[in-house]
């Protein structure tokens, strides 16, 4: 029987206090809720494409898309329908449910969005969940997506409220709340995190996962993004995150949304097999599988089943 509440009332004491317990009761506590909701022994795989790539006018300060930082990113403009579906395709092959399309954009012009939607109309007739990341969206453009069946509108928080404007300066936080607003609205399931190990304090990541447990609803995924540092951005060389706060981050999420998905993001090229298992231990249910993020490296297919192999882990069945 389901034990925990599904709350929207954290405070950022009791969250702190989640982050101070001692690290074998904070994963026992976890791994008990995740298996109230889940079936610890399945993780669900996402496949990501960068159908836009670079020359991005934002600041984010993690990011090797933007403009302003000298990172060899080239740019690339929005790919072809028929090139998106064929690579769609490939993903489902190696046994991917859920296709995530990316575009290096503040928001998408309306031009734009006719033709990403003709892309996830054609993922969705393959019979996989369809994912969109382009920025900020206003109403109607919520709207025009939700017509077109659009399963996830992934959209990060990335930090605090309060680290927020350290890292970004040419949007605010609330943008991005408003942006998650309108796409809850719509009907849209939500895919919203944020990053760690860009020099926030261990309050500032349960900021972040306060600001997500907080909205109206909890989003359906949550993306947990260890920074993967590219050369050129002003976030290289930043002192990286212990692997076990990485763990203990993975563990609150899933304390305080218990029904979402919680996705081991960006970052598991760095990450050891060890520290990969002990994030499934404490509630991790989907990873981005396949070679490439949207620009820099993932694990390869082979290296990550055989890492379910080795914990016996399944690939989650898609929903439809
Ligand atoms: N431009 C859109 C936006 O910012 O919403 C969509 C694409 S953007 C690349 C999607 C997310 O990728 C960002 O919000 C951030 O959380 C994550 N990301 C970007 N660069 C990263 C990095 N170097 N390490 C980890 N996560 C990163
Ligand atoms: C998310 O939270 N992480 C993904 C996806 N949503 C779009 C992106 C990670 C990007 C890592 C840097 C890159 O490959 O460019
Ligand atoms: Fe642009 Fe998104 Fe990268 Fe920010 S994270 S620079 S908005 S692509």
């Amino acid at each position: 029987m389901k034990s925990t509440p599904i709350r929207n009332d954290w405070k950022i004491e009791e969250v702190e206090k989640l982050f101070a317990l001692p690290f074998n009761d904070l994963l026992f506590k976890a791994h008990c809720i995740h298996r109230e909701n889940f079936n610890p022994n399945h993780v669900q795989i996402s496949t990501l494409l960068s159908i836009k790539t670079g020359a991005c006018p934002e600041d984010c300060s993690y990011c090797p898309q933007s403009v302003r930082y000298d990172t060899g990113v080239e740019k690339e403009p929005l790919m072809a329908v028929d090139t998106v579906i064929e690579q769609a395709s490939n993903a489902k092959e190696q046994g991917a449910t859920r296709f995530c399309m990316g575009a290096a954009w503040r928001s998408p012009k309306d031009k734009d969005l006719d033709q990403v939607i003709k892309m996830v109309q054609g993922v969705k007739a393959l019979g996989m969940e369809t994912c969109l990341t382009l920025g900020m969206l206003k109403k109607e453009q919520t709207e025009k997506l939700s017509d077109a069946g659009l399963d996830y509108y992934n959209h990060n928080i990335d930090s605090s409220e309060e680290f927020y404007d350290k890292i970004i300066t040419t949007r605010k936080f609330d943008q991005r709340i408003d942006t998650l607003k309108n796409v809850q609205d719509a009907g849209i399931n939500v895919c919203s995190g944020g990053i760690v190990g860009m020099g926030e304090s261990q309050r500032d990541r349960g900021g972040m996962l306060m600001a997500l447990a907080n909205l109206e609803k909890h989003p359906g995924s949550v993306p947990i993004n260890s920074l993967v540092q590219v050369k050129g951005t002003p976030l290289h060389g930043i002192e990286k995150i212990d692997a076990l706060d990485f763990v203990r981050t993975i563990a609150v999420a899933r304390i305080m949304m218990p029904e979402s998905m919680v996705r081991l993001s960006a970052g598991r090229n760095e990450m050891s097999e060890a520290v990969q298992a002990m994030c499934f231990f404490a509630g991790a249910n989907s990873i981005f599988y396949g070679e490439k993020l949207l620009t820099t490296s993932n694990p390869d297919e082979n290296k990550d089943m055989a890492l379910f192999k080795k914990l016996g882990i399944e690939p989650m069945p898609a929903r439809h």
